[in-house]
C-alpha cells in the first residue's frame, strides 16, 4: 500500500477558504428565506464564482502574454452542444472547499447532499457529443491549454422526459428559472450578427453585404476550474438580444416592426434541437448555427487584433475547432470577416482560414451530415453563399488539374449538391468543413478508418494526409472521483491518489487484481453503490430491486443502431426461459435502461414503450420474482448517470459493429468497475485491447462481416426460422403478450425486424444470448467476477479526456501540425 501524504494546508488555501466563508455568509445573510438548502446552494455558487472569476482574469492575463512564438495555438472549440450537468460539487472539489462548506452547513443543520441535489443540470446538449465537449473543457483547464469553448445559451435545454402510461412525453426544461449563479454576464461583450438582405458591389467592385436585419449577441461566461492548478477554462455562450437597431422602427411608431425583432432574437435563444445524430434541417437551426459562428469568430478576431495588431498570423496563433458539421459555417464567416471587414485579399484570407480550421466528425450515419437548400441559405446568408461558391470554384479547378475529366468525381465532392430528378440544390456542410480544414479526425480508431473508407472516401483520395484519429476520453474527476467516492477511496489506498491527474496509474491495479481481500473490498463498494441506486429506483418507480442481483445497465440516447431493442429481446427470452423452469438455479438480474428518444423519432419511441410494457409484465409476475426485473429510469441526465454508473455490474455497449463512432459511456462504466458486454465497435475495441480482450464479453458480427452480409442480401427471417428461442420472442411481441392482447401496437417494429432489420439484431441475437449466459457463469463466482472488474478498471488508463486533449494538441492544435 502506498502511503498517502499527510495533507498540509498552505497559506493560500487558508486564504481561499476564508474568502469563501466570508462570501458564503454574506450571501446567506442576504437571502430572504434564511438558511435553506436553496439559499445555501446559491450562496456557495456565488462564493465559488468569486474565486473562479479571479482565476479567470489571471488565466487570461497569462495567455495574452504568450506572444506569437507559443508552440500551441489558442483553441476555439465551437459546439452547438455543451452538456455540463451540475457544477457545484465539481467546483468544490477543484477548489478544495468541500469540507469547509460541509462544516458551514453542519452549523446550519444541513448536509452537503441536501444542497447539491437542488442544483438543476445545465443540459444544453443531447448526448455523447455534448457531454464530450463538457469533458474537454475540464481537460482544457487541467492541461492549462489557452482556450475558449463557444456555444449558445439556449433558454430550454434538452427536453425533460415524462413517462405517461408507458409512453414518452416531452416537457420543456426551463433550466434558467432559478437564476443560475454560475454564469458571468459580459455586458461589454456584444457583437452584431447579420441575416438576410443582399450583396452589392461598391464603386471599386468590392462586394458588400447589406443584411436585412441584425441581432445582437451577448456573452455569458461559465468558468471551469482545473483540479491541480489555478488555471481555468471558459465556456462562452451567446445569447441573442434585439440590437439597438430595433429602436429605429420603435421611434418611428412601427411597434410591430420593433417587436418582430425581439421575437427573432428570442427565437434564436429558444431551444436546443432535440435530434441526436440526425439533422434538424430547419431554418431556425441554420440561424442558430450562423449566430454561434459569427459571434464567436468576431470575438476571436477582436481578441487577436488586441493582442497582435495584425491579422497576418491569426492562423498560426489560433485554432478554430468544429465539433461535428454544425458549426461548419465557420470558414465562410472567417473568410467574410477577413475579406469584407478587414480588407485582406482572397489568398491570404484562405491561407489563414485553412491554418486555423480543423474538424471532428462524430458519426458515419449519412443522415447526420447537414445540407441546406441553396434557396434557404441564400435568403439568410447571401454573402456566405457567394464565398462558398468561390471556394468551390477554386477547389474544383484544382481538382480538374489533378484528375482531369473526372466529372463524376467532381460532382461527388463539390460543395454543392446540384440535385437531380427535380430535387433542389443544396450546400453540403461537411464538404465545406473538409475543404477548409487542415486536419479532420474521427473519434475512435475504427470510426476514423471507416470514415476514410466510406463517407469521406472521395476526399481522402484528394487529401490523404489530412485525416487522423483521436480517440475520445472522459474526465476522471467527474466520472470517477465525484461520481464514485467509495471506489476513489479504495483506489487511493491501493495505488495512491495520482490517477486523478494521470489516469494511466490505474494500470498499477493490474498486479493486484487477483488479490482476494481487494476483491471483497471492491464488491463491498459496488454493493453500497447498488444500494444507493436501488433507493433511487424505489423513489422514482416504487419498485424494490435486489441489490445482490446482477445490475445489467444500458443508458444512452434511444436509437435503433444502439440496439436497446436487442437488449429487450434478450430480457423477453430470459423471462420465457425462467417461466419454463422457475426452480432452476438462476443468476438473478436487474436490467436497467434509461435514455431519451428524439421527439419525432417514432421507432425510438416505440422501443421506449415496449420497454415499459415488458417491464410491467415481468415485474408483476410472481413466478419470476427476484430472478429478473426490468427497470426503465425516466429522464436520463448527467446527474442520473452519476448515480447509475457506479452501481453497474454489466455495461451494455451493443451497437451494430461499424455504427457507434466511439461511445463514451463505455469508458465511464469501465473505470467504475463494470464489466462490458459489447460488440467489436467504436472505442469498445480499444478498451478491449487495453484491458486484454479476454476481460471483455465480446459478441456479434464484426464491421466487415456486417458490410459483407448486407452486400450479399440479408434476410432476417432466415435467422428467426432457424432459432426457436428468437422465434418465440418475436411471436410473443406480435401476439400482444406485452400489450394486453393488442396485436397492432408493435406491428411496425416487428415488421421492420422481419423484413429489413437494418441493424442486424436477428443476426446477432444468438451470440448475444450465448454471451449473456457466460456473463451469468462468471457472476456466480464472486472472486472471479471481482478480479475481472478490477482488470477492467486497470485497463482504463488511456481513456481520460486529458490523454485525448494531449493528442489534439499534438496532432491538430500545435503550430507544428501546420507543417504536416
Ligand atoms: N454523437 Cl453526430 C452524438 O452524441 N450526437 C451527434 O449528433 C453525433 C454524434 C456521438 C456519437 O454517437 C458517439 O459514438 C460518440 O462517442 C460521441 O458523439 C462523441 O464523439
Amino acid at each position: 500500500m502506498k502511503p498517502s501524504a499527510q495533507p498540509t494546508v498552505s497559506s493560500e488555501v487558508l486564504a481561499l477558504r476564508a474568502a469563501f466563508e466570508t462570501a458564503y455568509e454574506r450571501e446567506v445573510s442576504q437571502s430572504s428565506h434564511g438558511a435553506t438548502p436553496q439559499a445555501a446552494l446559491h450562496a456557495a455558487a456565488i462564493a465559488c464564482r468569486e474565486t473562479l472569476a479571479r482565476r479567470w482574469a489571471a488565466t487570461q492575463a497569462a495567455d495574452a502574454k504568450r506572444g506569437d512564438k507559443a508552440p500551441v495555438r489558442r483553441v476555439h472549440y465551437l459546439s452547438m452542444e455543451f452538456l455540463m450537468g451540475r457544477a457545484l460539487s465539481n467546483a468544490l472539489a477543484a477548489l478544495k472547499l468541500t469540507e469547509p462548506l460541509q462544516a458551514k452547513l453542519a452549523e446550519q443543520g444541513m448536509t452537503l447532499g441536501d444542497v447539491l441535489e437542488r442544483e438543476p443540470d445545465a443540459a444544453l446538449g443531447n448526448g455523447g457529443l455534448g457531454r464530450l465537449a463538457a469533458c474537454f473543457l475540464d481537460s482544457f483547464a487541467e492541461l492549462e491549454l489557452p482556450s475558449f469553448g463557444y456555444g449558445l445559451r439556449y433558454h430550454y435545454g434538452t427536453f425533460a422526459q415524462i413517462i405517461s402510461q408507458g409512453r414518452q412525453l416531452e416537457q420543456p426544461d426551463d433550466w434558467t428559472r432559478d437564476t443560475p449563479a454560475w454564469e458571468l454576464p459580459r455586458h461589454d461583450l456584444r457583437f452584431h450578427v447579420g441575416f438576410g438582405g443582399r450583396v452589392e458591389a461598391d464603386a471599386t467592385g468590392v462586394r458588400r453585404w447589406q443584411p436585412g436585419y441584425e441581432i445582437e449577441a451577448q456573452a455569458y461566461d461559465f468558468i471551469v476550474p482545473a483540479h491541480h492548478s489555478e488555471r481555468v477554462s471558459t465556456l462562452r455562450q451567446w445569447q441573442a438580444t434585439a440590437s439597438p437597431i430595433a429602436f429605429k422602427p420603435f421611434c418611428e411608431g412601427d411597434y410591430v416592426g420593433a417587436a418582430r425583432h425581439q421575437v427573432l432574437a428570442d427565437s434564436i435563444n429558444w431551444v436546443l434541437y432535440p435530434d441526436d445524430s440526425t439533422e434538424a434541417g430547419r431554418e431556425l437551426r441554420l440561424k442558430q448555427e450562423a449566430f454561434l459562428v459569427s459571434a464567436s469568430l468576431q470575438d476571436l478576431v477582436a481578441r487577436h487584433l488586441r493582442e497582435f495588431g495584425s491579422l497576418h498570423d491569426l492562423g498560426k496563433t489560433n485554432a478554430i475547432h468544429l465539433n461535428d458539421t454544425h458549426p461548419a459555417l465557420a470558414p465562410a464567416e472567417l473568410m467574410r470577416l477577413l475579406l469584407d471587414e478587414h480588407g485582406l485579399g482572397w489568398d491570404e484570407a484562405w491561407r489563414i482560414t485553412r491554418q486555423a480550421v480543423a474538424y471532428t466528425n462524430h458519426t458515419l450515419m449519412p443522415e447526420a451530415l447537414e445540407t441546406w437548400p441553396v434557396r434557404m441559405f441564400e435568403a439568410l446568408l447571401p454573402r456566405h453563399l457567394e464565398i462558398i461558391y468561390e471556394i468551390n470554384h477554386r477547389f474544383l479547378a484544382e481538382l480538374e488539374a489533378r484528375f482531369p475529366g473526372d466529372h463524376a468525381f467532381a460532382s461527388r465532392v463539390s460543395l454543392i449538391d446540384e440535385g437531380s430528378h427535380g430535387s433542389e440544390r443544396r450546400v453540403r456542410m461537411a464538404s465545406v468543413a473538409l475543404v477548409a480544414s487542415h486536419r479532420v479526425n474521427g473519434v475512435a480508431a475504427l470510426h476514423s478508418e471507416l470514415m476514410v473508407q466510406t463517407i469521406f472516401a472521395d476526399y481522402a483520395r484528394v487529401w490523404p494526409e489530412r485525416f487522423h484519429n483521436v480517440t475520445n476520453g472522459v474526465t476522471p474527476r467527474r466520472w470517477l472521483e465525484q461520481a464514485n467516492p467509495l471506489l476513489s477511496t479504495l483506489l487511493d489506498g491501493r495505488i495512491g491518489e495520482g490517477w486523478r491527474k494521470n489516469l494511466a496509474e490505474l494500470g498499477e491495479l493490474a498486479p493486484l487484481a487477483a488479490n482476494r481481500e481487494l476483491g471483497e473490498e471492491f464488491l463491498a463498494v459496488k454493493r453500497a453503490n447498488k444500494e444507493r441506486l436501488a433507493a433511487v429506483i424505489r423513489r422514482e418507480l416504487g419498485l424494490n430491486v435486489n441489490v445482490d442481483s446482477l445490475f445489467d445497465i444500458q443508458i444512452k440516447r434511444i436509437h435503433e443502431y444502439k440496439r436497446q431493442l436487442l437488449n429487450l429481446l434478450h430480457v423477453i427470452s430470459r423471462y420465457q426461459t425462467i417461466r419454463d423452469n422457475p426452480d432452476a438455479n438462476w443468476v438473478p438480474r436487474t436490467v436497467i435502461i434509461a435514455g431519451k428518444a428524439a421527439s419525432a423519432y417514432q421507432m425510438a419511441k416505440s422501443i421506449v414503450r415496449l420497454a415499459h410494457d415488458v417491464a410491467r409484465v415481468i415485474n408483476s409476475d410472481p413466478r419470476v420474482g427476484d430472478k429478473l426485473k426490468l427497470v426503465f429510469l425516466p429522464n436520463y441526465s448527467v446527474t442520473l448517470a452519476e448515480s447509475i454508473i457506479p452501481a453497474a455490474d454489466l455495461s451494455e455497449q451493443i451497437s451494430t459493429a461499424g455504427t457507434e463512432a466511439s461511445g463514451t459511456g463505455n469508458m465511464k462504466f469501465g473505470m467504475n468497475g463494470a464489466v462490458t458486454i459489447g460488440t467489436w465497435d467504436g472505442a469498445n475495441i480499444e478498451m478491449a485491447e487495453a484491458m486484454g480482450v479476454e476481460n471483455m464479453f465480446v459478441f456479434g458480427l464484426r464491421a466487415d462481416a456486417v458490410a459483407r452480409i448486407k452486400q450479399l442480401g440479408y434476410d432476417p427471417r432466415l435467422y428467426v426460422e432457424e432459432n426457436r428461442q428468437l422465434k418465440r420472442v418475436i411471436d410473443a411481441i406480435s401476439a400482444g403478450v406485452f400489450s394486453n392482447g393488442d396485436t397492432e401496437r408493435y406491428r411496425p417494429l416487428v415488421d421492420s425486424l422481419l423484413h429489413r432489420d437494418v441493424y442486424l439484431l436477428m443476426a446477432d441475437f444468438a451470440d448475444y444470448v450465448a454471451t449473456q449466459a457466460k456473463v451469468d457463469t462468471l457472476f456466480a463466482d464472486r472472486a472471479a467476477w471481482a478480479e475481472r472488474a478490477l482488470r477492467n478498471i486497470a485497463g482504463m488508463g488511456p481513456f481520460s479526456s486529458d490523454r485525448t486533449i494531449a493528442e489534439y494538441v499534438d496532432r491538430v492544435w500545435s503550430v507544428k501540425s501546420l507543417d504536416h
